[in-house]
């Protein structure tokens, strides 16, 4: 199932004499890059010109004196929106690894907060004046971002000279509280616009915003963590749902962007590597150079979790900065062409791989990152995103692919219309085990369904961990009755296949002691069998822990394990 959740950032592009307005959104820490292949960024120096909104490596920001009616404020410019824009802007300021400074923000009377006047204004619009909120639209704010596009000498080449920040204050509520409650200004509407029922958290909004307004572009960066949050993503995560405030802290992705930016070189020199290399895909001529692909997202994880990203420049090169020491696995995959704003063409059509083309991460090499160091040539040859992908042909439960309980993870895509991966396991009974798909690729949006040993009999199904909160991943929970193989199949919902369908998939095993334990006093002893025996109400009763299926053969192991104590 897919929701569609609301935006944070329309794209706006309008060329202006050699400039360029525009709200990119695309993936992975992403500086935005100008169609020279050059970043977007302050020129804090004013190394190239004097710029009117730069005062002495500060970049000077003014917000309209009126604000907003939703958020409570001291009348004086202080309190209220004013200081959690102040908050935002500083949650970028004091990262230790990078060098990026604003003014104390000013007060203003303009209105016009669209103009690439050079000067940046901040501005809530509660009847869209801006114009640029048609009604209905799902956008909650936008940055403008106004670089130099230099065609001939390229010495300013992607200079930012303005940037307004506009919060769309006529469809969406906006809460207040830093300290993590979201209140509401007394008396005021609550149903305005599209009348969500908890408003929308100001702080991670303007944190995000903050983010474009440094230079970076979106990152699309999301894994599944446990209940109740289910699913993390970075600041510029291109998506809020209403009561979230997770976009308030910035990721180590977020940090690492901003550091390629303004970076701090001799705090990066003690703590931070870098990662580099290129990515191809070979040329149907075999005497021909491999062709380079630009818009590769590359991602780094630890532990299975995304911690920086970046994406492939034109020559194929990708190079990801303020990497913290330590060992990670490199992924390649393709990013969303709708969430991209990039002028270049992104390439789509190649498979997901970890980095040197492994399927398993046990067959991939991890990559140790020391601080100061630079590791260079992790380079990635990839295949077509509709030729046989990992494991394949796995398409039953005959050619099912083994996977190891507490093993590796690995990469799966589906490469053909109507592509099913199957994959089997061993089980032993009274164990009960997680199956967990994560790090989704744009597209992906796998059917998990769990078969017992004869690859038929359906013992579970699951689409999604949470569709309303954006997570499509599929998770499976179950105890096994029987020792032996167990199958599982994943299919893709809408049976779309090709780029951007590829995920991970992984099997762990919970243990069983805590399921015999059901008062969960630490032993494993009559008084549980009493628990049991008080929610045994026959053969399909589920017990309160979703875990555990009580019924009369689960007793009866749970005497057996008595007896054997
Ligand atoms: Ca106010
Ligand atoms: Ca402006
Ligand atoms: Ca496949
Ligand atoms: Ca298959
Ligand atoms: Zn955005």
């Amino acid at each position: 199932m897919k929701a569609a959740p609301m935006i944070l950032g329309g794209r706006v592009a309008t060329v202006l004499f050699a400039i360029t307005i525009c709200c990119q959104q695309s993936l992975a820490y992403t500086p935005i890059l100008t169609i020279h292949d050059n970043l977007v960024r302050w020129d804090l120096e004013e190394k190239t010109r004097d710029q009117p909104n730069i005062i002495e490596g500060s970049v000077e920001f003014f917000i309209n004196r009126a604000g907003t009616h939703d958020v409570e404020d001291d009348g004086d410019g202080t309190g209220g929106e004013f200081d959690i824009l102040r908050h935002g802007f500083r949650a970028w300021e004091k990262l230790a690894s990078s060098n990026i400074d604003f003014n104390d923000l000013k007060l203003t009377d303009q209105t016009l907060a669209i103009d690439a006047d050079e000067t940046n204004v901040i501005l809530f619009d509660d009847n869209n004046y801006s114009g640029i909120f048609p009604v209905g639209t799902g956008v909650i704010a936008v940055t403008l971002l106004t670089f130099e596009e230099e065609e001939y000498s390229g010495v300013l080449d992607g200079n930012i000279t303005d940037a307004d920040l506009v919060f769309n204050d006529r469809d969406f509520d906006f809460g207040s509280n830093i300290e993590g409650k979201f209140i509401k200004k007394p008396g005021t509407d609550q149903s305005k616009g599209l009348g969500f029922q908890i408003p929308i958290d100001l702080l991670s909004v303007a944190t995000h915003e903050i983010g474009h307004i440094c230079g970076l572009d979106h990152s699309f960066q999301q894994n599944v963590v446990e209940e109740p949050i289910s699913i993390r993503y970075p600041t510029l995560f291109p998506y809020l749902y209403s009561g979230d405030t997770q976009a308030r802290s910035l990721e180590q992705d977020d940090i690492a962007g901003v550091t390629e930016l303004y970076p701090h070189d001799e705090f990066n020199d003690k703590y931070n590597g870098s990662i580099s290399g290129r990515v191809t895909m070979p040329n149907p001529d075999p005497d021909e150079a491999p062709i380079p692909l630009f818009g590769v997202d590359i991602i780094a994880y630890q532990n299975g979790a995304p911690v920086v990203s970046t994406i492939t420049r034109t020559n194929g090169v990708y190079r990801m900065y303020g990497v913290p020491a330590g060992e990670y696995i490199l992924r390649a995959q393709v990013i969303s062409p709708a969430n991209t704003g990039l002028i270049q063409e992104v390439a789509l059509n190649f498979q997901s791989e970890y980095y040197p083309a492994a399927g398993l991460t046990s067959d991939a090499s991890a990559i140790t990152v020391i601080a100061g160091r630079r590791r260079s040539n992790l380079n990635f040859e990839t295949a077509s995103d509709v030729a046989p992908d990992f494991f394949e042909p796995n398409d039953n439960a005959g050619a099912a692919t083994d996977l190891a309980v507490d093993g590796p993870r690995m990469i799966h895509q589906f490469y053909r219309e109507g592509d099913e991966d199957w994959v089997r396991f061993e089980a032993q009974a009274g164990h009960a085990y997680r199956l967990t798909t994560d790090n989704l690729s744009v597209f992906a949006d796998p059917l998990m369904d769990l078969f017992g040993a004869d690859g038929e009999t359906l013992i579970a199904s699951d689409d999604d961990i949470d569709a309303n909160f954006g997570n499509l991943a599929p998770r499976i929970e179950f105890t096994a009755d029987t020792t032996g193989p167990h199958f599982v199949r994943l299919a893709d919902v809408d049976d779309f296949f090709g780029f951007g369908t590829s995920f991970e998939f992984y099997i762990q095993d919970l243990g069983q002691t805590d399921m015999f334990d059901a008062n969960l006093d630490g032993s494993i002893d009559a008084m549980d069998l009493l628990e049991y025996a008080a929610n045994w109400g026959g053969p399909t009763k589920e017990d309160r822990s979703p875990r555990v299926q009580v019924n009369s053969k689960f007793l009866l192991e749970m005497i057996r394990n008595l007896k054997g104590n």
